[in-house]
């Protein structure tokens, strides 16, 4: 056996140590939940928390971020606790973490390092890894980090084992502005496909819906649910990354598409947002935003502004918009919290496993859909049966009554199908109809 096939692929899960700070205006309960969010992440990214020191720091320490003190406390207890990586739930600056992982003699990641490590972990797309790896280069450009271990790896991420020693850096940074300029010429071109298969797809006219909400909201299980999709729902942070688009018929016999998208989290990593703009972007091209909000979630509210701010950045937060407070399964039915949010201008109580008010939702996509529909109204002669058909196709035939030689039609269009049967309706508009009928009575 070659020393090369002996090597362990699948080495254990680093144990990692948590930091929590506690900012001035903080509480420590809020603080203990921000805590867990950061340990799932940390399972998320394949790393074995080990548990979690919490620093009430009412100022931060631009050298070393905790200060001397705090510091000979966490040194301490990454010996007793056996860590081989101490992540902070903030962001740390490229002096800060080279500061502590002396201090520590251990390795640091900051949130940021942890949630590109996830998403490097789970692009499956060409241009999901393309994306995943702009973004950590982005975020290793400015950090002379002796951990940096990125060209050696196939995937993203920001490497959380071993690394280059101190002369590798400056080589580093070459090949990293290098790596970046090419990056971005493969995913110019990846996305300029992509537009170019979305103006096929936008031919297609029917009324455009996207999930949108906090990673873990129930994205994807409502998503399946009202597809029958198979998109990986799990419980853990960032479970999709890819977007999937299916279409759904609703009862009243209308079909419309929605999609399934990467969930948002506080603080998202800005490079992330750069480098996946386009993807978002597109999906967020939709008629109305579906935003999905975890209600069982102690944090939902911080958690619905969070994404109402990413929105923002994303330049979508004036598109019409429907909140869907979703596991009330996990609410008592008598909760104060169900009263508060029941009969809330544009939201929909709702549960994605036992599929409580995805009935109203159902109606309310059908409403919503029809809201930017045309109606219109035709006279077509008998003899036009292709035409008959290709309506019934791209529309949703209202009312039909047939006489001797017409067919008198109501249907509704959406606005891209209006726009491109109009010429072919035109001259059997009931106005054109009208004068049709009139020409003949009188000869
Ligand atoms: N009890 C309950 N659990 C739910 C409900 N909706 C989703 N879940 C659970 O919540 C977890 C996360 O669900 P996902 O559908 O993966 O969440 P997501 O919003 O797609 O998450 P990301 O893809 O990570 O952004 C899973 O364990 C689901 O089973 C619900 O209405 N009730
Ligand atoms: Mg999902």
């Amino acid at each position: 056996m070659s020393h090369e096939a002996r090597i362990d692929r699948s080495p254990k899960p680093l144990r990692a140590l948590l930091v929590q700070t506690i900012a001035a205006q903080e509480s420590r309960e809020q603080a203990e939940r921000y805590a867990q969010e950061i340990e799932r992440l940390t399972v998320s990214a394949g790393l074995q928390p080990v548990g979690t020191r919490f620093y009430a720091l009412p100022k931060v320490n631009s050298g070393s971020y905790l200060g001397t003190g705090n510091l000979d406390n966490l040194a301490a207890a990454v010996i007793e606790q056996e860590a081989e990586l101490v992540v902070f739930n903030h962001a740390l600056t490229p002096i800060q973490q080279r500061n502590l992982e002396k201090g520590l003699a251990c390795k640091v990641a900051d949130r940021t390092g942890i949630i590109l490590e996830i998403f490097a972990a789970r692009a499956q797309t060409r241009e999901g890894r393309l994306q995943v790896e702009l973004a950590a280069l982005l975020y290793q450009q400015s950090r002379l980090v002796r951990t940096w271990t990125h060209l050696e790896r196939q995937k993203g991420g920001v490497g959380l084992r071993g690394g280059p020693g101190e002369t590798q850096i400056e080589v580093d940074r070459r090949l990293i502005r290098g790596r970046i300029r090419q990056l971005e010429k493969k995913l110019t071109s990846v996305q300029r496909t992509r537009t170019l298969q979305r103006r096929a797809r936008q031919d297609v006219p029917f009324f455009s819906a996207a999930l949108v909400g906090y990673t873990n909201a129930g994205k994807s299980t409502l998503f399946n649910y009202l597809t029958g999709a198979q998109v990986l729902a799990e419980d853990q942070l960032f479970a999709t990354l890819d977007p999937t688009v299916r279409r759904i018929r609703l009862p009243n016999r209308d079909t419309i598409i929605l999609s399934d998208t990467v969930g948002f989290i506080r603080d998202l990593p800005h490079q992330l947002i750069a480098a996946f703009r386009a993807t978002l972007e597109e999906t967020l091209e939709a008629d109305l935003l579906v935003h999905v909000v975890d209600v069982s979630d102690p944090e939902w509210e911080e958690q619905e502004a969070a994404v109402l701010e990413t929105l923002h950045e994303l330049h979508v937060a004036d598109k019409p918009l429907l909140t869907l407070y979703n596991k009330t399964d996990l609410l008592p039915p008598d909760s104060r919290l169900l009263t508060r949010l029941q009969g809330r201008l544009r939201t929909l109580l709702i549960s994605s496993v036992t599929g409580h008010g995805v009935d109203r939702l159902l109606a309310t996509f059908g409403q919503e859909a029809s809201k930017t529909a045309r109606l219109v109204q035709l006279c077509i002669p008998v003899t036009e049966g292709a035409l008959l058909a290709r309506l019934c196709q791209e529309g949703r035939l209202i009312h039909r009554q047939d006489d001797d030689d017409h067919i008198h039609l109501t249907v509704q269009l959406s606005p891209i199908a209006h726009g491109r049967l109009l010429p072919v309706i035109q001259p059997y508009t009931a106005a054109a109809c009208d004068h049709a009928t009139t020409a003949l009575t009188m000869t």
